[in-house]
């Protein structure tokens, strides 16, 4: 729908950038902290890229003051964050960590004397290591009280002073590498029974805090974010575009019909009933995923790619693919399950040196789907490319890549935004480079590069400005005017 009549970008757009408690902080074991299901997972050798870890990361805990000054220098509007859950809660639920409170008021405190809205991730995948010691962590019931109580201690010590509140970060990824391809804790795969267990957990843990949430933080905003993978069928055979709509309930909806309507999409919950592994329901069930949806505030999307979809018989490809770490190009593999779908490359687009397609048009197919089928306001909650950068002899980093992949993507947004969408935020990923949990170090994400090195003994960690860096700067300046 390309019109003549340009609008701008919304008053009060929420300029920002994100980042996530296990890549950024370091100080795994400070103040008291307890670790993490990932403090576990990364010491097994094989589990990462050159078995790199998040034990200093790029060590935010000890720069605070130095990057939310970097933050202010380039005049961000809003700083995503998560919080490490193992922080407040180190050993017990029974005992809060008054430390690792401290940390995150300093934090909040900081982002407010300089203007930016902190948002916080209550959620980005570093549970207590104790919880999945005392009973399996996500597999259990349990968690959902625990979940609560962790959230309601957030709501209440950080309340008057945030407003953005994130509960859970991409449920889809967490889960699916978590339970189905091993590839994060705990390690499973192919529980598939066990997998949509999980995620009936998590959705209900979710809507207990978002419901807390009513009463502790009146005028706050509360959702979840959600790895939206757009999809397009390859061709329009008409056995494609059911595959295409198989992947997408499977894939999309499966999540966000949940946090948006309270209720997993039908014919997924058929086929999944028919296979045997659907989610058991519990008394309460239902009616707590859909009061809760009722009060979903936005819906968070982390974006990087879109899908292509094909028809994968019965006897076609088996494999959740193989997950490119290294950024050798072309390493990837096409996933499929057989019966619905497959995934090939997409051949109209570029890709990432991780095999990443680049696809900024996605970003707006996804919002205009958000749009028309949950009415929502959205927030992206992540968007950003991986690669590698150069730190030159002056201390310059040249990276017009990033700056093409944010641009395009920005422009993107805003004809979402010209077409009805009710955008909100946009958080590139990420703020500084930052650990990427499988790619180690090499994989850079940031406006800031960092000196932190898988190679190094004792990386200096000292922040430069990358070209991109001063990009950002401009566009928040001019409101998004500089875009075009
Ligand atoms: C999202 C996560 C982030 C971040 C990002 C980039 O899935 O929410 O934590 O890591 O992806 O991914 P990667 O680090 O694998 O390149």
């Amino acid at each position: 729908m390309m019109q003549a009549n340009k609008t701008a970008f919304p008053e009060n757009f929420l300029w920002g950038s994100a980042s996530a408690a296990y890549q950024v902080e370091g100080a795994w074991d400070a103040d008291g902290k307890g670790p993490s299901i990932w403090d576990e997972f990364v010491k097994v050798p094989g589990t990462t890229y050159k078995n790199t870890n998040g034990d200093v990361a790029v060590d935010h805990y000890h720069h605070l003051e130095e990057d939310v000054r970097l933050m202010a220098e380039m005049g961000l509007k809003t700083y995503r964050f998560s919080i490490a859950w193992a922080r407040i809660f180190p050993s017990s639920m029974d005992e809060v960590n008054q430390k690792g409170l401290d940390f995150y008021h300093k934090l909040i405190d900081l982002c407010l004397e300089n203007n930016i809205e902190p948002m916080v991730t209550i959620y980005h995948w570093d549970l207590p290591l104790f919880l999945q010691q005392k009973y399996r962590g996500w597999e259990s019931r349990e968690v959902i009280a625990d979940f609560k109580k962790y959230a309601v201690t957030l709501f209440e010590a950080y309340g008057s002073k945030v407003k953005y509140w994130i509960t859970i970060n991409e449920q889809n990824i967490f889960t699916r590498m978590g339970w189905m391809t091993a590839q994060h804790p705990p390690k499973m795969s192919s529980e598939e029974k066990l997998y949509y267990q999980v995620n009936h957990n998590v959705f209900l843990a979710h809507a207990e805090a978002v419901l807390a949430f009513q009463d502790l933080v009146p005028g706050g905003m509360i959702g979840a974010s959600f790895a939206l993978h757009p999809s397009y069928a390859i061709d329009c055979k008409p056995e494609n575009v059911v595959a295409k709509m198989d992947y997408d309930d499977l894939k999309n909806y499966w999540w966000m019909d949940v946090y948006a309507h309270g209720r997993y999409p039908k014919a997924a919950m058929k086929y999944l009933q028919t296979k045997g592994v659907a989610p058991e329901f519990e008394p309460g069930d239902a009616e707590l995923l859909a009061e809760a949806a009722k009060h979903v505030d936005f819906m968070g999307v982390n974006y990087y790619r879109s899908d292509v979809v094909e028809y994968n018989p019965l006897d076609g490809v088996d494999s959740s693919g193989v997950f490119n770490t290294t950024g050798e190009k072309g390493s990837m593999t096409i996933p499929g399950v057989p019966g619905l779908y497959k995934n090939p490359l997409n051949s109209n687009l570029p890709t990432t040196d991780w095999d990443w397609t680049i696809d900024p048009i996605g970003i707006r197919i996804g919002c205009r789907d958000i749009t028309s089928r949950y009415n929502l306001p959205i927030i992206i909650s992540e968007n950003g490319l991986g690669a590698f950068d150069t730190l030159e002899e002056d201390g310059s980093i040249h990276d017009p890549y990033r700056i093409t992949y944010l641009a395009e993507h920005l422009k993107e947004i805003k004809l979402a935004i010209e077409e009805g969408s009710e955008v909100l935020a946009y958080c590139t990923w990420s703020f500084t480079d930052l650990l990427s949990w499988l790619n180690g170090y090499q994989k850079r994400y940031g406006f800031v590069y960092v000196d932190q090195y898988e190679e190094a003994v004792e990386p200096s960690l000292k922040r430069y400005k990358k070209d991109s860096y001063y990009w950002y700067k401009d566009i928040i300046a001019s409101d998004g005017e500089t875009l075009f």
